[in-house]
């Protein structure tokens, strides 16, 4: 898709839109070289289901493949840089009133200079204590001390001495309830809604586009796959989102 082929229809979306809200899934750092959740991993993990390894069975099953899996993945995140997407969404935020709502743990909006509105599933940088839930700060939760193997033993809270845990929402547990109203407020006020590499299929982030279509707000989504949301959808951009999104802001005038 080049911007020549941009739906005018698009077009007039987006050039009328004051406040835009991104809800981001793993698709939008896949071409930072961040795997996805549910495409095929490889290397060192390809031989476990990551959906399998991010839920508290998998935790007290055996904390310290748990711990060594996710300090693999900050490492990872650590090594790569925002995409053409992610640059798109901060420089769209000079021009207009842009919100950034994730349910990815990297920090790639960040780093690329948006400032988030919600990490909807926690943060692979914020391990915290998994009985008291004390902040943990060490040098052995560093990234960039972690080595790749199977099983790292998680470090110690310094305040109760329970096992330290990584900072992210699994299966079966609550959304950081700030969190999630900042969220559904951002869906709920905006002019745009705009889905990014989701596969949309994990709840309750799932709904958020679905209650901007049911309050009258139209969505565009991009993904280079169709998903359950596509035929739903205002607009269905089938294409990649550091293609898609830079496409979209060359609709949005400067500011000023
Ligand atoms: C590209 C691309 C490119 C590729 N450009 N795109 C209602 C109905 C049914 C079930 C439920 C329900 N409400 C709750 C549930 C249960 C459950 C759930 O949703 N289950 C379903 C799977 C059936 N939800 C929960 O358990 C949630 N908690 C909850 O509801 O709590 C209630 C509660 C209240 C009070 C007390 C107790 C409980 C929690 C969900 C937590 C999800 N956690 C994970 C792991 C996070 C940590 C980690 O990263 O390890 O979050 S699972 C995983 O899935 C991760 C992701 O954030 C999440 C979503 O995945 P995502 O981002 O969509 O990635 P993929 O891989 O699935 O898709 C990638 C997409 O990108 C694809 O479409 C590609 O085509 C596309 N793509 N390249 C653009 N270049």
């Amino acid at each position: 898709m080049t911007d020549t082929t941009l739906d005018p229809a698009i077009a007039d979306l987006v050039r009328g839109a004051a406040w835009v809200t991104v809800c981001s899934g793993a698709g939008m750092s896949a071409e930072s070289n961040v795997p996805t959740f549910r495409d095929a991993e490889t290397g060192l993990w390809e031989r476990f289901d990551p959906t399998e390894l991010a839920t508290p069975q998998a935790w007290s099953r055996d904390s310290a493949m748990v711990w060594a899996w996710y300090q693999w993945r900050a490492k990872l995140v650590r090594s790569t840089t925002p995409n053409p997407g992610h640059v798109a969404l901060a420089e769209w935020a000079d021009r207009r009133t842009v919100m950034v709502v994730t349910q990815n743990v990297d920090d790639l909006h960040e780093r690329a200079g948006s400032a988030v509105t919600a990490h909807l599933h926690g943060s692979l940088f914020e391990p915290r204590c998994s009985h008291c839930d004390l902040p943990y700060s060490g040098i052995d939760a560093d990234p960039e001390v972690a080595t790749e193997t199977l099983r790292v033993q998680p470090p110690s809270c310094p305040r109760c001495l329970s096992e330290v845990r990584p900072g992210v929402v699994w299966f079966g547990e609550p959304l950081p309830s700030h969190a999630w109203e900042r969220a559904a407020d951002a869906a709920a006020g905006c002019d745009l809604l705009i889905v990014v590499g989701t596969s949309g299929i994990v709840y309750p982030a799932a709904s958020l586009p679905e209650r901007a279509l049911a309050a009258g707000i139209p969505v565009i989504e991009i993904n280079p796959e169709p998903t359950p949301l596509s035929s739903l959808v205002t607009h269905f951009m089938q294409t990649t989102a550091a293609v898609g999104l830079p496409a979209l802001l060359q609709e949005v005038p400067p500011a000023g």
